[in-house]
């Protein structure tokens, strides 16, 4: 994950994930070998519990790819979970304080003074190191710089925060939800695209990110807004998700049938 974020950055080709809402071994695994750079499994909408949470990393590092899990809140518990299952970066919602991205900050760290940041995380899972392909003290030793830290801005507060929130060491990039942000706007959430106070709000959030040196990504729904948002200069994008692949894939395919 970081290096195609950092590959990004430096004006490289984008950081391109997928999204996953269903659990599954295999669909992970699946989508995970289909060249997109991560997999977001998605704890916080998608059908996935903590039991599934730990076998879609896996898949998602077996499919070669880097696992991302959005936990449900911004919980230390949540966070430690994902984090010990292998995720190679965490997505945390509604981030919209300076206070709560420095206390994901310290929970998505252990607290090594070797290291900078450091911070609250507790040392006993041993299930991550394999997702990074190291020995679990070699993992103890890297995890601080190895794991990316993602805050998701999708609220006027959020928005209204932004510089304060990128400035946090240990927070690596700022993710735009823009139907979040567009639902706190009094916007209908599907309408985002074709909202300019949304746009511009999601213009100001990737200026304060990079301003800060931090990683910009932005929610996409499929190859043209992807594109768009790449273009705008944004780091990472998804370019699908299983459940939209779903629905209009089978619509598409009914309606082709009933008018064949
Ligand atoms: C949003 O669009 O609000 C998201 O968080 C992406 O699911």
């Amino acid at each position: 994950l970081r290096s195609s974020l950092e590959r990004a950055a430096a004006g490289g080709e984008p950081s391109v994930g997928q999204w996953l809402e269903f659990p599954g071994y295999t669909l992970a695994r699946t989508v995970a070998s289909l060249g997109c750079d991560w997999v977001l499994i998605d704890c916080e909408h998608g059908n996935i519990d903590d039991s599934a949470m730990y076998h879609a990393v896996a898949a998602v590092t077996t499919g070669g790819a880097s696992p991302v899990v959005r936990v449900a809140g911004s919980e230390n518990w949540m966070i430690k979970r994902a984090l010990d299952a292998g995720a190679h970066g965490i997505m945390v919602p509604m981030c919209e304080t300076i206070e709560q991205a420095t206390a994901v900050a310290r929970f998505a760290h252990y607290p090594n003074p070797q290291t900078f940041p450091s911070g609250t995380r507790g040392a006993g899972g041993l299930f991550a190191n394999p997702s990074f392909a190291l020995s679990a003290p070699e993992y103890l030793r890297r995890a601080n710089e190895l794991v990316t830290v993602i805050v998701q801005i999708e609220s006027r507060a959020g928005v209204a925060n932004c510089a304060e929130i990128a400035g946090v060491d240990g927070i690596d990039a700022l993710f735009i939800g823009p139907n979040d942000l567009a639902s706190s706007m009094g916007y209908f959430a599907f309408d985002h695209p074709k909202i300019p106070e949304v746009q511009e709000a999601s213009a100001k959030v990737l200026v304060a990110a990079v301003a800060k040196g931090k990683f910009a990504g932005h929610f996409a729904l499929g190859a043209e807004e992807a594109a768009r948002r790449v273009k705008q200069g944004w780091h990472f994008v998804n370019c699908g998700a299983d459940m939209v692949a779903i629905t209009a894939w089978m619509t598409s395919e009914m309606a082709r049938l009933s008018s064949a």
